[in-house]
Protein backbone atom coordinates (compact mmCIF):
# COMPACT_ATOMS: atom_id res chain seq x y z
CA UNK A 1 0.00 0.00 0.00
CA UNK A 2 1.12 3.40 -1.06
CA UNK A 3 2.61 4.76 2.03
CA UNK A 4 5.11 7.73 0.71
CA UNK A 5 2.11 10.12 1.77
CA UNK A 6 4.66 13.41 2.31
CA UNK A 7 6.06 13.00 -0.64
CA UNK A 8 3.58 14.02 -3.47
CA UNK A 9 2.92 17.79 -3.01
CA UNK A 10 -0.96 17.41 -4.37
CA UNK A 11 -2.83 20.67 -2.53
CA UNK A 12 -5.92 18.97 -0.71
CA UNK A 13 -9.24 18.66 -1.00
CA UNK A 14 -9.50 22.29 0.85
CA UNK A 15 -7.47 23.73 -1.47
CA UNK A 16 -8.03 22.32 -5.11
CA UNK A 17 -8.72 24.79 -7.20
CA UNK A 18 -11.98 24.27 -9.34
CA UNK A 19 -13.43 25.86 -12.62
CA UNK A 20 -16.13 27.48 -10.20
CA UNK A 21 -14.91 30.32 -7.50
CA UNK A 22 -15.68 31.53 -4.17
CA UNK A 23 -18.66 30.07 -2.64
CA UNK A 24 -19.52 28.28 -5.55
CA UNK A 25 -16.40 25.86 -5.61
CA UNK A 26 -18.24 24.28 -2.74
CA UNK A 27 -22.04 24.35 -3.23
CA UNK A 28 -21.41 23.28 -6.78
CA UNK A 29 -19.00 20.99 -5.69
CA UNK A 30 -19.13 16.83 -6.77
CA UNK A 31 -16.44 16.02 -4.32
CA UNK A 32 -17.99 13.80 -1.61
CA UNK A 33 -15.25 15.24 0.70
CA UNK A 34 -16.57 18.55 0.38
CA UNK A 35 -20.41 17.68 0.36
CA UNK A 36 -19.83 15.93 3.66
CA UNK A 37 -18.80 19.81 4.61
CA UNK A 38 -21.46 21.16 3.45
CA UNK A 39 -23.67 18.96 5.47
CA UNK A 40 -21.73 19.76 8.51
CA UNK A 41 -22.10 23.01 8.12
CA UNK A 42 -25.82 23.34 7.38
CA UNK A 43 -26.77 20.40 9.86
CA UNK A 44 -24.65 22.31 12.55
CA UNK A 45 -26.89 25.56 12.29
CA UNK A 46 -30.05 23.08 12.00
CA UNK A 47 -28.91 22.17 15.37
CA UNK A 48 -27.96 24.98 16.92
CA UNK A 49 -31.77 26.60 16.27
CA UNK A 50 -32.94 23.27 17.56
CA UNK A 51 -31.13 23.08 20.56
CA UNK A 52 -32.16 26.94 21.23
CA UNK A 53 -36.07 26.10 20.92
CA UNK A 54 -34.87 23.08 23.33
CA UNK A 55 -33.14 25.64 25.66
CA UNK A 56 -36.82 28.03 25.72
CA UNK A 57 -39.36 25.48 26.27
CA UNK A 58 -37.03 23.93 29.48
CA UNK A 59 -37.37 27.72 30.49
CA UNK A 60 -40.87 27.27 29.93
CA UNK A 61 -40.80 24.09 31.83
CA UNK A 62 -38.69 25.73 35.49
CA UNK A 63 -41.70 26.51 37.13
CA UNK A 64 -45.41 25.43 36.92
CA UNK A 65 -47.71 27.77 35.05
CA UNK A 66 -46.92 30.39 32.28
CA UNK A 67 -42.99 31.36 32.94
CA UNK A 68 -42.27 32.78 29.21
CA UNK A 69 -44.52 32.09 26.89
CA UNK A 70 -48.01 31.33 25.83
CA UNK A 71 -49.67 27.76 25.09
CA UNK A 72 -49.47 28.02 21.50
CA UNK A 73 -45.99 29.09 21.28
CA UNK A 74 -44.84 26.17 23.07
CA UNK A 75 -46.53 23.84 21.27
CA UNK A 76 -44.89 25.14 18.03
CA UNK A 77 -42.10 25.45 19.85
CA UNK A 78 -41.62 21.35 20.85
CA UNK A 79 -43.37 21.03 17.03
CA UNK A 80 -40.56 22.32 15.42
CA UNK A 81 -37.85 21.51 17.99
CA UNK A 82 -38.81 17.73 17.20
CA UNK A 83 -38.88 18.14 12.97
CA UNK A 84 -35.65 20.24 13.41
CA UNK A 85 -33.97 17.47 15.68
CA UNK A 86 -35.23 14.91 13.23
CA UNK A 87 -35.42 15.65 10.08
CA UNK A 88 -32.53 17.76 9.87
CA UNK A 89 -30.04 16.76 12.32
CA UNK A 90 -30.43 13.33 13.57
CA UNK A 91 -31.71 10.89 10.62
CA UNK A 92 -29.53 12.62 8.19
CA UNK A 93 -26.49 13.28 10.63
CA UNK A 94 -23.93 10.60 10.34
CA UNK A 95 -24.59 9.12 7.04
CA UNK A 96 -24.86 12.37 5.57
CA UNK A 97 -21.75 14.42 7.19
CA UNK A 98 -19.32 11.39 7.93
CA UNK A 99 -20.66 9.03 5.49
CA UNK A 100 -20.44 11.12 2.44
CA UNK A 101 -16.63 11.78 3.95
CA UNK A 102 -15.61 8.34 5.23
CA UNK A 103 -16.90 6.07 3.00
CA UNK A 104 -15.46 6.05 0.06
CA UNK A 105 -12.14 6.30 1.89
CA UNK A 106 -13.06 3.13 3.95
CA UNK A 107 -13.14 1.70 0.85
CA UNK A 108 -10.43 2.66 -1.03
CA UNK A 109 -12.84 4.24 -3.67
CA UNK A 110 -12.23 7.71 -5.21
CA UNK A 111 -15.78 9.24 -4.39
CA UNK A 112 -19.12 7.78 -4.45
CA UNK A 113 -20.88 6.06 -7.18
CA UNK A 114 -23.22 9.11 -8.22
CA UNK A 115 -21.14 11.88 -7.33
CA UNK A 116 -23.72 14.42 -9.34
CA UNK A 117 -26.85 12.55 -7.28
CA UNK A 118 -24.73 13.08 -4.20
CA UNK A 119 -24.97 17.37 -4.73
CA UNK A 120 -28.52 16.91 -5.79
CA UNK A 121 -29.28 15.42 -2.23
CA UNK A 122 -27.29 18.23 -0.27
CA UNK A 123 -29.23 20.70 -2.50
CA UNK A 124 -32.73 19.23 -1.79
CA UNK A 125 -31.86 18.72 1.80
CA UNK A 126 -31.12 22.66 1.99
CA UNK A 127 -34.72 23.11 0.27
CA UNK A 128 -36.09 21.16 2.52
CA UNK A 129 -34.56 22.93 5.39
CA UNK A 130 -35.50 26.26 4.20
CA UNK A 131 -39.58 25.58 3.20
CA UNK A 132 -39.34 24.19 6.83
CA UNK A 133 -38.39 27.30 8.19
CA UNK A 134 -39.91 29.65 5.66
CA UNK A 135 -43.04 27.65 7.10
CA UNK A 136 -42.50 29.40 10.22
CA UNK A 137 -43.37 33.08 9.10
CA UNK A 138 -45.70 32.23 6.38
CA UNK A 139 -49.42 33.91 7.89
CA UNK A 140 -51.41 31.41 9.36
CA UNK A 141 -48.00 30.67 12.34
CA UNK A 142 -45.72 27.77 12.85
CA UNK A 143 -46.82 24.23 13.02
CA UNK A 144 -48.53 23.11 15.96
CA UNK A 145 -48.87 18.97 15.28
CA UNK A 146 -46.13 17.27 16.77
CA UNK A 147 -43.21 16.41 14.38
CA UNK A 148 -45.85 13.10 14.05
CA UNK A 149 -48.79 15.23 12.10
CA UNK A 150 -50.97 13.23 13.87
CA UNK A 151 -54.63 12.86 12.17
CA UNK A 152 -57.02 14.50 12.81
CA UNK A 153 -55.41 17.63 14.23
CA UNK A 154 -53.16 17.90 11.63
CA UNK A 155 -56.18 18.18 9.16
CA UNK A 156 -58.23 20.88 11.61
CA UNK A 157 -55.15 22.73 12.66
CA UNK A 158 -54.96 26.45 10.55
CA UNK A 159 -51.28 26.01 10.95
CA UNK A 160 -49.18 25.62 8.30
CA UNK A 161 -48.69 21.97 8.00
CA UNK A 162 -48.81 22.07 4.21
CA UNK A 163 -45.56 23.94 3.92
CA UNK A 164 -43.82 21.77 7.10
CA UNK A 165 -45.35 18.49 5.13
CA UNK A 166 -43.82 19.53 2.12
CA UNK A 167 -40.60 20.54 3.56
CA UNK A 168 -40.09 16.82 5.08
CA UNK A 169 -41.50 15.23 1.38
CA UNK A 170 -38.23 17.41 -0.09
CA UNK A 171 -35.85 16.11 2.72
CA UNK A 172 -37.13 12.36 2.48
CA UNK A 173 -35.83 12.11 -1.44
CA UNK A 174 -32.85 13.81 -0.23
CA UNK A 175 -32.26 10.41 1.92
CA UNK A 176 -33.52 8.07 -0.26
CA UNK A 177 -30.57 9.77 -2.85
CA UNK A 178 -28.04 8.93 -0.27
CA UNK A 179 -28.75 5.74 0.47
CA UNK A 180 -28.88 4.55 -3.39
CA UNK A 181 -25.91 6.29 -3.90
CA UNK A 182 -24.21 4.36 -0.39
CA UNK A 183 -25.78 0.92 -1.38
CA UNK A 184 -24.87 1.19 -5.01
CA UNK A 185 -21.01 2.36 -3.65
CA UNK A 186 -20.45 -0.42 -1.56
CA UNK A 187 -21.17 -2.94 -3.90
CA UNK A 188 -19.03 -1.10 -6.89
CA UNK A 189 -16.22 0.38 -5.54
CA UNK A 190 -14.64 -1.18 -3.08
CA UNK A 191 -10.83 -1.17 -3.38
CA UNK A 192 -9.06 -4.67 -4.21
CA UNK A 193 -9.04 -6.42 -1.84
CA UNK A 194 -11.76 -5.54 0.14
CA UNK A 195 -14.14 -8.30 0.40
CA UNK A 196 -16.88 -8.34 2.22
CA UNK A 197 -16.14 -9.00 5.52
CA UNK A 198 -12.64 -6.77 5.32
CA UNK A 199 -14.79 -4.01 5.04
CA UNK A 200 -14.90 -1.12 8.35
CA UNK A 201 -17.99 -2.01 10.51
CA UNK A 202 -18.96 1.69 10.07
CA UNK A 203 -19.36 1.10 6.15
CA UNK A 204 -21.60 -1.87 7.26
CA UNK A 205 -23.68 -0.09 9.12
CA UNK A 206 -24.36 2.73 6.15
CA UNK A 207 -25.03 -0.37 4.00
CA UNK A 208 -27.70 -1.36 6.53
CA UNK A 209 -28.39 2.15 6.58
CA UNK A 210 -28.81 2.60 3.15
CA UNK A 211 -31.25 -0.25 2.76
CA UNK A 212 -33.36 1.17 4.94
CA UNK A 213 -33.25 4.75 3.72
CA UNK A 214 -34.26 3.48 0.36
CA UNK A 215 -37.02 1.12 1.30
CA UNK A 216 -38.44 3.16 4.12
CA UNK A 217 -38.57 6.97 2.91
CA UNK A 218 -41.01 6.39 0.13
CA UNK A 219 -43.75 5.15 2.39
CA UNK A 220 -43.61 8.35 4.54
CA UNK A 221 -43.38 10.24 1.37
CA UNK A 222 -46.52 9.20 0.10
CA UNK A 223 -48.06 9.45 3.34
CA UNK A 224 -47.34 13.23 3.82
CA UNK A 225 -48.55 13.62 0.09
CA UNK A 226 -51.79 12.18 0.95
CA UNK A 227 -51.77 14.32 4.27
CA UNK A 228 -51.63 17.29 1.66
CA UNK A 229 -53.97 15.37 -0.54
CA UNK A 230 -56.55 15.41 2.25
CA UNK A 231 -56.24 18.95 3.44
CA UNK A 232 -56.88 20.81 -0.25
CA UNK A 233 -58.90 17.95 -1.56
CA UNK A 234 -60.86 16.72 1.60
CA UNK A 235 -60.55 12.92 -0.18
CA UNK A 236 -61.81 11.31 2.99
CA UNK A 237 -58.27 8.74 3.32
CA UNK A 238 -57.73 9.87 6.74
CA UNK A 239 -59.83 12.53 7.95
CA UNK A 240 -62.69 10.21 10.12
CA UNK A 241 -65.56 12.78 9.77
CA UNK A 242 -65.48 12.18 5.75
CA UNK A 243 -65.27 8.07 6.30
CA UNK A 244 -61.16 7.98 6.39
CA UNK A 245 -59.24 6.17 9.33
CA UNK A 246 -56.93 8.11 11.17
CA UNK A 247 -55.31 5.03 12.14
CA UNK A 248 -53.92 4.18 8.91
CA UNK A 249 -52.08 7.51 9.06
CA UNK A 250 -50.22 6.04 12.40
CA UNK A 251 -49.65 2.61 10.62
CA UNK A 252 -48.28 3.97 7.44
CA UNK A 253 -46.28 7.18 9.44
CA UNK A 254 -44.55 4.47 11.63
CA UNK A 255 -43.74 1.88 9.29
CA UNK A 256 -41.46 4.79 8.29
CA UNK A 257 -40.81 6.68 11.41
CA UNK A 258 -39.35 3.42 13.45
CA UNK A 259 -37.15 2.40 10.65
CA UNK A 260 -36.14 5.50 11.16
CA UNK A 261 -34.99 5.20 14.57
CA UNK A 262 -32.69 3.12 12.91
CA UNK A 263 -31.47 5.12 10.28
CA UNK A 264 -30.58 7.38 13.14
CA UNK A 265 -28.54 4.77 15.14
CA UNK A 266 -26.77 1.89 13.11
CA UNK A 267 -24.87 4.59 11.84
CA UNK A 268 -23.83 5.97 15.63
CA UNK A 269 -23.58 1.99 16.25
CA UNK A 270 -20.56 1.91 13.55
CA UNK A 271 -18.59 4.67 14.50
CA UNK A 272 -18.55 3.19 17.85
CA UNK A 273 -17.29 -0.07 16.41
CA UNK A 274 -14.88 1.79 14.51
CA UNK A 275 -13.34 3.92 17.77
CA UNK A 276 -13.64 1.19 21.00
CA UNK A 277 -10.95 -1.25 19.03
CA UNK A 278 -8.50 2.27 18.04
CA UNK A 279 -8.67 3.32 21.81
CA UNK A 280 -9.31 0.17 23.14
CA UNK A 281 -6.10 -1.16 21.16
CA UNK A 282 -7.15 -4.50 20.30
CA UNK A 283 -9.37 -6.42 17.50
CA UNK A 284 -12.91 -6.02 17.65
CA UNK A 285 -14.25 -9.00 19.50
CA UNK A 286 -17.32 -10.93 17.47
CA UNK A 287 -16.75 -8.73 13.55
CA UNK A 288 -19.00 -11.12 11.78
CA UNK A 289 -21.58 -10.60 14.70
CA UNK A 290 -21.64 -6.56 15.06
CA UNK A 291 -21.63 -6.70 10.85
CA UNK A 292 -24.45 -9.59 10.73
CA UNK A 293 -26.41 -7.76 13.80
CA UNK A 294 -26.77 -4.41 11.64
CA UNK A 295 -28.57 -6.45 9.15
CA UNK A 296 -30.71 -8.16 11.40
CA UNK A 297 -31.50 -4.71 13.52
CA UNK A 298 -32.45 -3.13 9.96
CA UNK A 299 -34.65 -6.21 8.99
CA UNK A 300 -36.59 -6.91 12.70
CA UNK A 301 -36.34 -3.09 12.86
CA UNK A 302 -38.71 -2.44 10.19
CA UNK A 303 -41.50 -5.02 11.30
CA UNK A 304 -42.79 -3.43 14.83
CA UNK A 305 -43.74 -0.09 14.13
CA UNK A 306 -47.05 -0.40 15.47
CA UNK A 307 -45.32 -0.60 19.20
CA UNK A 308 -46.22 3.23 18.70
CA UNK A 309 -49.60 2.37 18.78
CA UNK A 310 -50.53 -0.05 21.66
CA UNK A 311 -52.83 2.42 23.19
CA UNK A 312 -54.99 3.26 19.87
CA UNK A 313 -56.85 -0.18 20.01
CA UNK A 314 -55.36 -2.78 17.62
CA UNK A 315 -56.63 -6.25 18.15
CA UNK A 316 -54.99 -8.24 21.14
CA UNK A 317 -53.27 -10.53 18.29
CA UNK A 318 -51.56 -7.67 17.10
CA UNK A 319 -50.61 -6.54 20.72
CA UNK A 320 -48.95 -9.61 21.20
CA UNK A 321 -47.02 -9.84 18.01
CA UNK A 322 -45.82 -6.60 17.92
CA UNK A 323 -44.51 -6.81 21.71
CA UNK A 324 -42.76 -9.89 20.83
CA UNK A 325 -41.19 -8.64 17.39
CA UNK A 326 -40.22 -5.90 19.59
CA UNK A 327 -38.35 -7.52 22.13
CA UNK A 328 -36.12 -9.37 19.71
CA UNK A 329 -35.02 -6.97 18.43
CA UNK A 330 -33.19 -6.34 21.67
CA UNK A 331 -30.89 -9.43 20.83
CA UNK A 332 -29.06 -7.91 17.68
CA UNK A 333 -28.41 -5.05 19.60
CA UNK A 334 -27.44 -6.38 22.88
CA UNK A 335 -24.81 -8.30 20.78
CA UNK A 336 -22.83 -4.95 19.76
CA UNK A 337 -23.12 -3.51 23.29
CA UNK A 338 -21.55 -6.89 24.54
CA UNK A 339 -19.09 -7.16 21.81
CA UNK A 340 -18.28 -3.71 21.99
CA UNK A 341 -17.59 -4.41 26.51
CA UNK A 342 -15.80 -7.75 25.36
CA UNK A 343 -13.19 -6.06 23.08
CA UNK A 344 -12.92 -3.13 25.54
CA UNK A 345 -11.71 -6.18 28.30
CA UNK A 346 -8.33 -6.49 28.82
CA UNK A 347 -7.62 -3.94 26.30
CA UNK A 348 -5.35 -1.25 26.92
CA UNK A 349 -7.49 1.67 27.33
CA UNK A 350 -6.67 5.82 26.18
CA UNK A 351 -9.05 7.51 27.87
CA UNK A 352 -9.08 10.34 24.85
CA UNK A 353 -12.25 12.54 23.45
CA UNK A 354 -13.73 10.39 20.98
CA UNK A 355 -13.46 7.29 23.30
CA UNK A 356 -15.03 9.22 26.33
CA UNK A 357 -17.44 10.11 23.91
CA UNK A 358 -18.03 6.27 22.68
CA UNK A 359 -18.07 5.22 26.39
CA UNK A 360 -20.72 7.65 27.24
CA UNK A 361 -22.68 6.52 24.22
CA UNK A 362 -22.89 2.89 25.35
CA UNK A 363 -24.02 4.13 28.97
CA UNK A 364 -26.74 6.11 27.45
CA UNK A 365 -27.92 3.25 24.79
CA UNK A 366 -27.95 0.54 27.27
CA UNK A 367 -30.09 2.93 29.52
CA UNK A 368 -32.28 3.66 26.07
CA UNK A 369 -32.36 -0.09 25.41
CA UNK A 370 -33.54 -1.30 28.79
CA UNK A 371 -36.59 1.64 28.70
CA UNK A 372 -37.49 0.47 25.52
CA UNK A 373 -37.92 -3.12 26.77
CA UNK A 374 -39.97 -1.58 29.12
CA UNK A 375 -42.28 -0.16 26.43
CA UNK A 376 -42.46 -2.88 24.48
CA UNK A 377 -43.94 -4.56 27.85
CA UNK A 378 -48.01 -4.37 26.64
CA UNK A 379 -49.07 -3.42 30.25
CA UNK A 380 -46.31 -1.18 31.50
CA UNK A 381 -47.06 0.84 28.03
CA UNK A 382 -50.43 1.62 28.95
CA UNK A 383 -49.05 3.33 32.22
CA UNK A 384 -46.70 5.07 30.64
CA UNK A 385 -47.68 5.77 27.22
CA UNK A 386 -47.40 10.03 26.29
CA UNK A 387 -45.81 10.87 29.45
CA UNK A 388 -42.53 12.11 29.84
CA UNK A 389 -40.83 9.00 30.51
CA UNK A 390 -41.10 8.11 26.73
CA UNK A 391 -39.33 11.77 26.37
CA UNK A 392 -36.94 10.60 28.35
CA UNK A 393 -36.07 7.27 26.42
CA UNK A 394 -36.49 8.81 23.16
CA UNK A 395 -33.56 11.31 23.92
CA UNK A 396 -31.72 8.64 25.90
CA UNK A 397 -31.16 6.77 22.52
CA UNK A 398 -31.66 9.71 20.09
CA UNK A 399 -28.97 12.47 21.98
CA UNK A 400 -27.20 9.98 24.31
CA UNK A 401 -26.68 7.76 21.59
CA UNK A 402 -26.80 8.96 18.18
CA UNK A 403 -25.78 12.48 19.41
CA UNK A 404 -23.29 11.03 21.19
CA UNK A 405 -22.36 9.17 18.20
CA UNK A 406 -21.52 12.20 16.48
CA UNK A 407 -19.30 13.72 18.75
CA UNK A 408 -17.72 10.79 18.75
CA UNK A 409 -17.39 11.02 15.04
CA UNK A 410 -16.16 14.47 15.22
CA UNK A 411 -13.81 13.81 17.77
CA UNK A 412 -11.71 11.02 15.98
CA UNK A 413 -12.16 12.18 12.59
CA UNK A 414 -11.72 15.97 13.00
CA UNK A 415 -7.58 15.54 12.51
CA UNK A 416 -8.19 13.99 9.42
CA UNK A 417 -10.83 16.49 7.80
CA UNK A 418 -9.32 19.36 8.67
CA UNK A 419 -5.77 18.32 9.23
CA UNK A 420 -5.61 20.10 12.70
CA UNK A 421 -6.17 19.06 16.64
CA UNK A 422 -7.65 20.50 18.79
CA UNK A 423 -6.94 20.77 22.35
CA UNK A 424 -7.91 17.15 24.04
CA UNK A 425 -7.40 18.45 27.80
CA UNK A 426 -10.73 21.30 26.61
CA UNK A 427 -12.34 18.54 24.75
CA UNK A 428 -12.45 16.18 27.95
CA UNK A 429 -13.94 19.01 30.14
CA UNK A 430 -16.54 19.32 27.61
CA UNK A 431 -17.32 15.88 27.77
CA UNK A 432 -17.79 16.13 31.11
CA UNK A 433 -20.48 18.65 31.19
CA UNK A 434 -22.12 17.24 28.30
CA UNK A 435 -22.42 13.88 29.99
CA UNK A 436 -23.25 15.76 33.27
CA UNK A 437 -25.53 17.85 31.85
CA UNK A 438 -27.56 15.26 29.64
CA UNK A 439 -28.16 12.97 32.47
CA UNK A 440 -29.20 15.82 35.05
CA UNK A 441 -31.71 16.88 32.29
CA UNK A 442 -33.07 13.64 30.85
CA UNK A 443 -33.47 11.02 34.18
CA UNK A 444 -35.48 12.99 36.00
CA UNK A 445 -38.14 13.17 33.20
CA UNK A 446 -38.11 9.03 33.91
CA UNK A 447 -39.40 9.51 37.09
CA UNK A 448 -41.58 12.50 36.58
CA UNK A 449 -43.52 10.18 33.59
CA UNK A 450 -43.73 6.99 35.80
CA UNK A 451 -45.22 9.48 38.15
CA UNK A 452 -47.97 10.51 35.50
CA UNK A 453 -46.21 13.85 33.89
CA UNK A 454 -47.92 13.74 30.86
CA UNK A 455 -45.72 14.62 27.34
CA UNK A 456 -46.02 17.98 25.25
CA UNK A 457 -47.56 19.49 28.46
CA UNK A 458 -47.17 23.35 28.88
CA UNK A 459 -47.93 23.33 32.55
CA UNK A 460 -48.47 20.72 35.65
CA UNK A 461 -49.46 19.64 39.06
CA UNK A 462 -46.42 21.02 41.92
CA UNK A 463 -45.52 17.36 42.49
CA UNK A 464 -43.71 17.69 39.74
CA UNK A 465 -41.83 20.91 40.17
CA UNK A 466 -38.51 19.59 41.55
CA UNK A 467 -37.90 17.08 38.10
CA UNK A 468 -38.82 19.81 35.79
CA UNK A 469 -36.61 22.30 37.51
CA UNK A 470 -33.52 19.84 37.96
CA UNK A 471 -33.84 19.06 34.33
CA UNK A 472 -34.15 22.73 33.40
CA UNK A 473 -30.72 23.12 35.02
CA UNK A 474 -29.18 19.90 33.54
CA UNK A 475 -30.04 21.79 30.05
CA UNK A 476 -27.92 24.99 31.28
CA UNK A 477 -24.76 22.49 32.10
CA UNK A 478 -25.40 20.18 29.19
CA UNK A 479 -25.57 23.89 26.35
CA UNK A 480 -22.39 24.97 28.32
CA UNK A 481 -20.90 21.96 27.34
CA UNK A 482 -21.77 21.86 23.69
CA UNK A 483 -20.54 25.43 23.51
CA UNK A 484 -17.10 24.50 24.93
CA UNK A 485 -17.27 21.50 22.50
CA UNK A 486 -18.13 23.90 19.77
CA UNK A 487 -15.36 26.55 20.39
CA UNK A 488 -13.00 24.01 21.15
CA UNK A 489 -13.61 22.96 17.39
CA UNK A 490 -13.29 26.57 16.10
CA UNK A 491 -10.73 27.39 17.72
CA UNK A 492 -8.67 23.97 16.54
CA UNK A 493 -9.34 25.47 12.85
CA UNK A 494 -7.91 28.51 12.99
CA UNK A 495 -5.00 27.69 15.53
CA UNK A 496 -4.80 23.99 15.81
CA UNK A 497 -1.48 22.26 16.24
CA UNK A 498 -1.08 20.01 12.37
CA UNK A 499 -2.12 16.79 12.54
CA UNK A 500 -0.24 13.65 11.56
CA UNK A 501 -1.12 11.71 9.53
CA UNK A 502 -2.45 8.95 11.76
CA UNK A 503 -2.79 10.90 15.37
CA UNK A 504 -4.92 8.19 17.03
CA UNK A 505 -3.02 5.03 15.74
CA UNK A 506 -6.16 3.48 13.29
CA UNK A 507 -5.46 0.61 11.02
CA UNK A 508 -8.19 1.33 8.54
CA UNK A 509 -7.91 3.15 5.52
CA UNK A 510 -8.35 6.68 5.91
CA UNK A 511 -5.39 6.90 8.42
CA UNK A 512 -2.65 5.69 5.73
CA UNK A 513 -3.64 8.82 3.90
CA UNK A 514 -2.78 11.98 3.91
CA UNK A 515 -4.90 14.95 6.45
CA UNK A 516 -6.50 16.34 4.96
CA UNK A 517 -7.01 14.18 1.89
CA UNK A 518 -5.91 15.11 -1.52
CA UNK A 519 -9.15 15.74 -3.70
CA UNK A 520 -9.19 11.65 -4.89
CA UNK A 521 -8.15 10.51 -1.59
CA UNK A 522 -5.54 8.32 -2.69
CA UNK A 523 -2.49 8.84 -4.69
CA UNK A 524 -2.90 5.15 -5.59
CA UNK A 525 -5.92 2.90 -5.36
CA UNK A 526 -4.89 0.93 -2.35
CA UNK A 527 -4.64 -2.93 -2.75
CA UNK A 528 -6.26 -4.50 0.89
CA UNK A 529 -4.29 -6.95 2.35
CA UNK A 530 -5.22 -7.31 5.92
CA UNK A 531 -8.20 -6.91 8.56
CA UNK A 532 -9.69 -3.65 9.39
CA UNK A 533 -8.43 -3.61 12.80
CA UNK A 534 -5.67 -5.90 13.15
CA UNK A 535 -3.97 -5.17 16.70
CA UNK A 536 -3.01 -8.51 17.05
CA UNK A 537 1.08 -7.03 17.31
CA UNK A 538 0.06 -4.69 19.77
CA UNK A 539 -1.95 -7.65 21.82
CA UNK A 540 1.66 -10.11 21.10
CA UNK A 541 3.53 -7.15 22.77
CA UNK A 542 1.13 -7.06 25.93
CA UNK A 543 0.90 -10.62 26.75
CA UNK A 544 5.05 -10.91 26.08
CA UNK A 545 5.25 -7.66 29.14
CA UNK A 546 3.70 -9.77 31.53
C1 LIG B 1 -30.21 20.89 24.62
C2 LIG B 1 -30.80 19.89 24.13
C3 LIG B 1 -32.27 19.55 24.22
C4 LIG B 1 -33.26 20.01 25.04
C5 LIG B 1 -33.14 21.03 26.13
C6 LIG B 1 -34.49 19.34 24.66
C7 LIG B 1 -35.72 19.50 25.26
C8 LIG B 1 -36.92 19.02 24.81
C9 LIG B 1 -38.22 19.31 25.37
C10 LIG B 1 -38.49 20.15 26.60
C11 LIG B 1 -39.16 18.69 24.62
C12 LIG B 1 -40.69 18.76 24.79
C13 LIG B 1 -41.26 17.51 25.31
C14 LIG B 1 -42.74 17.56 25.34
O1 LIG B 1 -43.35 18.65 25.42
O2 LIG B 1 -43.33 16.49 25.26
C15 LIG B 1 -38.45 18.02 23.58
C16 LIG B 1 -39.05 17.32 22.61
C17 LIG B 1 -38.37 16.68 21.63
N1 LIG B 1 -36.98 16.57 21.52
FE1 LIG B 1 -35.60 17.52 22.57
N2 LIG B 1 -34.22 18.50 23.63
C18 LIG B 1 -32.87 18.61 23.35
C19 LIG B 1 -32.16 17.92 22.43
C20 LIG B 1 -32.74 17.06 21.56
C21 LIG B 1 -32.05 16.30 20.61
C22 LIG B 1 -30.53 16.29 20.41
C23 LIG B 1 -33.00 15.61 19.92
C24 LIG B 1 -32.85 14.67 18.80
C25 LIG B 1 -31.85 13.99 18.63
C26 LIG B 1 -34.28 15.93 20.44
C27 LIG B 1 -35.48 15.44 19.98
C28 LIG B 1 -36.72 15.81 20.43
C29 LIG B 1 -37.97 15.43 19.83
C30 LIG B 1 -38.13 14.56 18.61
C31 LIG B 1 -38.99 16.00 20.57
C32 LIG B 1 -40.47 15.92 20.24
C33 LIG B 1 -41.24 15.27 21.29
C34 LIG B 1 -42.65 15.17 20.89
O3 LIG B 1 -43.12 15.88 19.97
O4 LIG B 1 -43.30 14.37 21.51
N3 LIG B 1 -34.10 16.81 21.45
N4 LIG B 1 -37.08 18.23 23.72
CU1 LIG C 1 -40.44 2.36 17.35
Amino acid sequence: MSTHVLEHNEPDYLQVKSKHKGIFAWILSTDHKRIGILYLITMGIFFSVAVLLGFLMRMELISPGKTIMDPQTYNSLFTLHGVIMIFLFIIPGLPAVFGNFFLPILIGAKDVAFPRINLLSWWLFLIGGLLAVISIFLPGGPVDTGWTFYIPYSIRTTTNVIPALFAAFVLGFSSILTGINFVTTVHRLRAPGMKWFKMPLFVWSLYATGWVQVLATPIVGITLLLVIIERTLGVGIFDPALGGDPILFQHLFWIYSHPAVYIMILPAMGIISEVIPVFARRTIFGYKFIAFSSLAIALFGSLVWAHHMFTVGMSDTAMWIFSLLTFLVAIPSAIKVFNWVATLYKGSIELEPAMLFALAFIFHFTIGGFTGIMQATLALNIHIHDTSFIVAHFHYVMFGGTGFGIFAAAHYWFPKMFGKIFNRQAAKAAWLLIVLGFNTLYFPLFIAGYLGMPRRYYDYLPEFHIYHFISTVGSWILILGLLIMLINFFVALKRGRKADANPWGGETLEWKIQSPPILENFHEIPVVETDPYDYSKYEIDRKESK
